[in-house]
């Protein structure tokens, strides 16, 4: 199958004059556990940014308060935690179950940390859950070595692997996944409803017939919770209807481009993910 090379970005069309919050996505962020309520708060205020109608956060009920303490625009839910201050399975699919009705796409992954019931809610999330999902961090992490859990995909999935995550998720060596990253991401991508962002300088989107290279970002970015912020990002522009491809598409591309803004305001050294949220709105309006 010959793979067809994207160069030109998707637009999100200009909002009509009465539009109202309900159109523009309802997005559930599952994430955040013991010391890690930061990349739950990252990605909540990055869909926000990302012009996402409402936001909700649902992270471990140790760091809940914390996340909520970040930003007032954003809802957040407490899931019960372990004593290592992570999600509890059976109790979060009872609490996310009424959180996924009012939902229209899904984001996991950023700090949940890793254990067996992280494990299992990813699998459960994988199997049950029917909106649209972006797949990130721990919850890659909770898949590391079956690449078969996301070879069935009953809705779009986006997943946003790093390449030390690429590299656990299909066993291979972080080197043998940066050697050729086109073919890695695109031989992962031949499942169905899956579009593979494979991170790092010149990130790659694709769905197994498609491949997008993106030309934004750089080394400023190289900096814990910038891969957090692009969670939120993509779940945003699949919440305002952008499909799965082309949310990953564009979201790569503003993430960098804000990535590009923060550098240019903060230098390459003190750049952290912070400013790049804080540029988010500024790399939106420079886009339209
Ligand atoms: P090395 O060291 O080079 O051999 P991890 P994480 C590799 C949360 N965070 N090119 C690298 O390999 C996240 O959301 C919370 C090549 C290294 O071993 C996660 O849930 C924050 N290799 C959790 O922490 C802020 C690369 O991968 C390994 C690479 C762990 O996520 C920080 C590092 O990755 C963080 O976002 C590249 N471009 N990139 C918060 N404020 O709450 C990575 N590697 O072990 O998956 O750790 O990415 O920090
Ligand atoms: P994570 O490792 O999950 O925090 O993700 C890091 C984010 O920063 C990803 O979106 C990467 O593509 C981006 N990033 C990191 N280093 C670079 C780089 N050297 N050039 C461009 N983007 C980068
Ligand atoms: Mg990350």
């Amino acid at each position: 199958m010959t793979l067809e090379r994207v160069d030109t970005l998707p637009i999100l069309p200009k909002r009509p004059a009465d539009g109202h919050k309900g159109l523009y996505g309802s997005v559930l962020v599952v994430a955040g556990g013991r010391g890690m309520a930061g990349a739950a708060g990252l990605a909540g205020v990055a869909a926000l940014r990302s012009g996402a109608g409402l936001v909700r956060v649902a992270s471990s009920a140790e760091v809940q308060p914390t996340v909520a303490s970040f930003e007032p625009s954003y809802m957040t839910y407490p899931l019960e935690n372990d004593e290592e201050g992570l999600i509890r399975f059976e109790p979060a699919k009872k609490a996310l179950g009424t959180l996924l009705e009012r939902a229209t796409v899904l984001a996991i992954g950023p700090g949940l940390g890793q254990s067996a019931g992280i494990r299992d809610l990813v699998r459960w999330v994988l199997e049950s859950v029917s909106l649209p999902t972006v797949v990130d961090a721990d919850a890659l992490n909770a898949l590391a070595g079956q690449t078969d859990a996301l070879a069935d995909l009953k809705r779009p999935t986006v997943i946003t692997p790093h390449p030390g995550e690429f590299a656990r998720l299909t066993g291979r060596t972080v080197a043998e996944i940066q050697a050729d990253r086109e073919t890695h991401a695109v031989a992962l991508a031949q499942a169905d409803n899956l579009v593979v962002v494979l991170k790092g300088a010149k990130t790659i989107v694709t769905d197994g017939a498609r491949i997008y290279v993106n030309s934004t970002g750089n080394p400023a970015m190289a900096t814990g919770g910038a891969g957090d912020v692009l969670t939120g990002v993509i779940a945003a522009l699949i919440g305002q209807k952008l499909p799965a491809f082309e949310a990953a598409q564009l979201g790569v591309y503003i993430h960098g481009l804000a990535g590009d803004m923060a550098r240019d305001q903060n230098g390459e050294i003190g750049t952290i993910a912070g400013d790049i949220v804080d540029v988010l709105a500024d790399a939106f309006y420079h886009l339209t």
